[in-house]
């Protein structure tokens, strides 16, 4: 049985999972505003995507018969100093989700919760899958510029990265 500590973390995950799908959210709006359609929609496929890893967690709970709870969100920023601070902070955001996955592993270990250990495993490489997209694109900025002229470069390479986002949903591999 599922112990009230590893419940209460897995629900404080729930919350955080849910805070990124709205950050991104609010992202996407952002570049919306700034005429970046190609950052915009991927910031709105990192908001589902959280809002998917919220919920895969959710029915987790449910399934091994614990109380999922529906998180309160504090509201995330609305403004972003630049594209390339919009990155640092969503880089940050999943060093910080990267920390508490691992925390979580943590205490699945010490609560000999083997069940649950085996499920944080997706969440485990999912990060590390994350943290490296975010650390190239972040990359790739550096070495474009982000001043106005190079906006609409730095759209156009993340309009690669929607691509082979697509590509691979289609193929089933995402
Ligand atoms: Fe779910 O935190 Fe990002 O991937």
């Amino acid at each position: 049985m599922i112990s009230k500590k590893m419940v209460k973390a897995l629900n404080e995950q729930i919350g955080l999972e849910g805070y990124a799908s709205y950050l991104y959210l609010s992202m996407a709006s952002w570049c919306d505003k700034e005429g970046m359609e190609g950052c915009a929609q991927f910031m709105h496929r990192q908001s589902e995507e959280e809002r998917m890893h919220m919920l895969k967690i959710f029915h987790y709970l449910s399934e091994v018969d614990a109380h999922a709870l529906a998180p309160a969100i504090k509201q995330p920023p609305h403004e972003f100093e630049s594209v390339r601070s919009m990155f640092e902070q969503v880089y940050k955001h999943e060093q910080k989700v990267t920390a508490s996955i691992n925390k979580l592993v943590k205490l699945s270990y010490e609560e000999n919760d083997f069940t649950t250990m085996e499920f944080l495993q997706w969440y485990v490489e999912e990060q590390r899958e994350e943290e490296a997209l975010m650390r190239t694109i972040l990359d790739k900025i550096k070495l474009i510029g982000d001043g106005p002229s190079s906006l609409y470069y730095i759209d156009q390479e993340i309009e690669k990265i929607n691509a082979k986002a697509a590509e691979a949903e289609a193929g089933g591999e995402a």
